[in-house]
């Protein structure tokens, strides 16, 4: 059962510093749905040992689902969920260096190999990553919001 007292169950981590505004609705939507969640600003790509120890140490830590939002070549989500059984959920993020215009991001993300999956929304639709978290929270908790 959730409750306001309990620890994160939801781990958000972004690719970098300069995602999070781009993540915010993330944020908003687990803060109105009550869901206790984290914040965390890790790169596969520029500190890889920090991500795996991350997402390896993610479940006995309490949490139950990992939202990544990545931008450019986003490994973040692959990577994270290569070193976790808890359902990741990928984000593809804008990036004002990206030449694909998030296009990039999303093929990254969504292209995982066949055992090692990553569910993948829309291209900045970090809203969706966490209403999609809500309902995965909700196969087994009655307390999440569906809607
Ligand atoms: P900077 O603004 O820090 O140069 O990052 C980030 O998500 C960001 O959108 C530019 C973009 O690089 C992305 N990035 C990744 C990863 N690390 C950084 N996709 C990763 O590990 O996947």
């Amino acid at each position: 059962m959730l409750s306001a007292s309990s620890g994160p169950v939801v781990g958000i981590l972004v690719g970098s510093d300069s995602d999070r505004e781009r993540m915010q609705d993330a944020v908003d939507e687990l803060s109105t749905r009550g869901i206790p969640h984290e914040f965390e600003v890790r790169s596969a790509h520029r500190d890889p040992l920090a991500v795996a120890e991350y997402a390896a140490s993610a479940r006995e830590r309490g949490l139950r689902v990992l939202i990544c939002g990545a931008g450019l070549a986003a490994a973040l989500p692959g990577v994270v969920a290569a070193h976790t059984d808890l359902p990741v959920i990928g984000v593809p993020l804008r990036s004002s260096k990206s030449v694909l215009d998030g296009l990039d991001a999303l093929l990254s993300i969504v292209q995982m190999p066949p055992g090692v999956p990553v569910a993948c929304v829309g291209v900045d639709n970090a809203k969706n990553a966490a209403v999609l978290a809500a309902r995965i929270l909700s196969a087994s908790e009655s307390t999440a919001t569906i809607s």
